[in-house]
């Protein structure tokens, strides 16, 4: 890939695809409408405590009656492409069994509005809002679960495939699994590492089977989507280049074995790391992992779709504890507070999301990548009809600094959907934390552009940034 510097613009490819991305539960509301079945997030949300505010994503943004509008909004903007999930409850209410057309109905007038706008649809396949109906017979921690996924795909594929180009099966397997069924604070809210390994599995062998099917049905472009991030330790964070000492090195290896390799190795490669086996055999045993099923999960795809917020930041701590999220982290340290973060808490760091696009293309050469989620949340604070989010613009800038520079540094990166076109339902967050580039007054459902969106304009409009603006945001700004 060659990029020019043209004049007063870092400039990206051409073709390169800018876009934004939401989930099905996030935005569309109408928990109960033309057919829609349960999902564990509506039995989740039910749950007392379990969601910040007891709020629910039974109204959302309303999307499912205002995706024209917001179709119009993409539009304005100039994006790309579109980024959404499909309900795996509106296509098969019980997951399992006969198609409901009315939900197909929805998706197919969104695809349609999309491509009158020139717009191109990115379907995701499974965004954590599985039919409680599976749930109830195991979830994630059943093996059959994953043959129902192959199942729906089918029944996705034979609607849309005539006019989506773009599929993603899963999204994220590591937080479905650790933070659904191992550390509890997504839905099914189980706390069982033994499940969470399980589940890991079953949705990497739902992946696997998914494109099997989306390929049966003469899908052209696949993709995986993962939460990646670079694993570093604290003075890494500055310098990535900085000597570790041995127990440093092995606390930052089982870690990335962990989090990344633990999908991208069996969906890319088609083997789990070693140092992986080691630790599911010690916590779950190696049963749930049947001959075969590397095989099923290893199939050719043409994108891995990159999810990236912050590093994940660890050193060794000699007689720690695993961290609940992560099993298998004994003896090792997550330190927080390394750099300013966002209303989530989470680090600011650019330069991690250059390390991994340069990694990932460096170690997974045969798959070309898409940042599918990378956005921040912060205490917007509207002034009449302008929302001024500095912060969120820095944030983006400099991300969008650092994917260039990947690129110039051999990074085979084609497109970057920012997270999230809406403010919208952040899982156990509820509506408090705000991801949108665009405003959403959840009592009038009135949408108002973010300075941010204008500036996204303005960046798409130019396919680049300016370089007079193009720099890493101060402590100040971000703060
Ligand atoms: C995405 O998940 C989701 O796909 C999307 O639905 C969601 O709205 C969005 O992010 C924002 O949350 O170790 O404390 O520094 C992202 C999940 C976020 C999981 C960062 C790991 C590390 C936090 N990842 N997190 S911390």
């Amino acid at each position: 890939t060659t990029i020019a510097n043209r004049g007063q613009t870092l400039a990206f490819p051409a073709g390169f695809v800018w876009g934004s991305a939401t989930a099905a539960y996030q935005v569309e509301g109408a928990a109960r409408e033309d057919g829609r079945g349960e999902s564990i997030w509506d039995t989740f949300c039910r749950r007392p405590g379990a969601i910040a505010g007891g709020h629910t994503g039974d109204t959302a943004c309303d999307h499912y009656h205002r995706y024209a509008e917001d179709v119009r909004l993409m539009k304005a903007l100039g994006l790309a492409a579109y980024r959404f999930s499909v309900a795996w409850p509106r296509v098969q209410p019980d997951g399992s069994g006969p198609v409901n057309p009315a939900g197909l109905d929805f998706y197919e007038r969104l695809v349609d509005e999309l491509l009158a706008a020139g717009i191109a649809p990115y379907a995701t396949l499974y965004h954590w809002d599985l039919p409680q109906a599976l749930e109830d017979r195991g979830g994630w921690t059943a093996r059959d679960t994953a043959y129902r996924f192959a199942e729906y795909a089918t029944a996705v594929h034979d609607r849309l495939g005539d006019r989506v180009n773009t599929w993603m099966t899963v999204n994220e397997p590591w937080v479905s699994a650790f933070l659904g069924y191992g550390m509890g604070v997504h839905a099914p809210g189980l706390t069982s590492s033994v499940d969470a390994f399980r589940a890991s599995h079953h949705l990497l062998l739902a992946h696997g089977l998914g494109v099997q099917a989306l390929r049966a049905g003469g899908a052209r472009e696949i993709a995986l989507t993962l939460n990646l991030a670079p694993v570093v330790t604290p003075a890494q964070v500055n310098d990535p280049g900085l000597a570790l000492s041995p127990a440093d090195a092995e606390a930052v290896d089982r870690v990335d074995c962990l989090i990344n390799r633990q999908f991208l190795d069996p969906a890319l490669r088609g083997a789990y790391p070693e140092q992986v086996l080691k630790i599911v055999d010690r916590i779950a045993g190696l049963d749930h992992i049947h001959d075969g099923d590397l095989a099923a999960i290893h199939q050719p795809i043409e994108l891995l779709g990159i999810n990236y917020y912050t590093p994940c930041v660890v050193r060794s701590g000699p007689g720690l504890p695993a961290n609940p999220a992560y099993p298998g982290t004994e003896d090792i340290e997550f330190p927080g507070a390394y750099a300013p973060t966002t209303a989530m808490g989470w680090p600011i760091v650019p330069t991690g999301l250059s390390e991994l696009l340069v990694r990932l293309s460096r170690d997974y050469p045969e798959v070309g990548l898409v940042v599918t989620e990378n956005g921040a949340a912060f205490d917007d604070t509207v002034s009449g009809d302008r929302v001024h989010d500095a912060d969120r613009t820095a944030f983006l800038e400099g991300h969008l600094r650092a994917a260039h520079s990947a690129i110039e540094a051999g990074a085979d990166l084609r497109g970057y959907l920012v997270w999230s076109l809406l403010d919208n339902f952040e899982w156990a967050e509820g509506y408090n934390k705000r991801f949108g580039i665009v405003h959403v007054d959840f009592g009038t459902q009135r949408r108002l552009l973010k300075d941010s969106a204008l500036w996204f304009r303005e960046l798409v409009q130019r396919n680049g940034l300016r370089k007079d603006r193009a720099r890493r945001p101060t402590l100040e700004e971000v703060a």
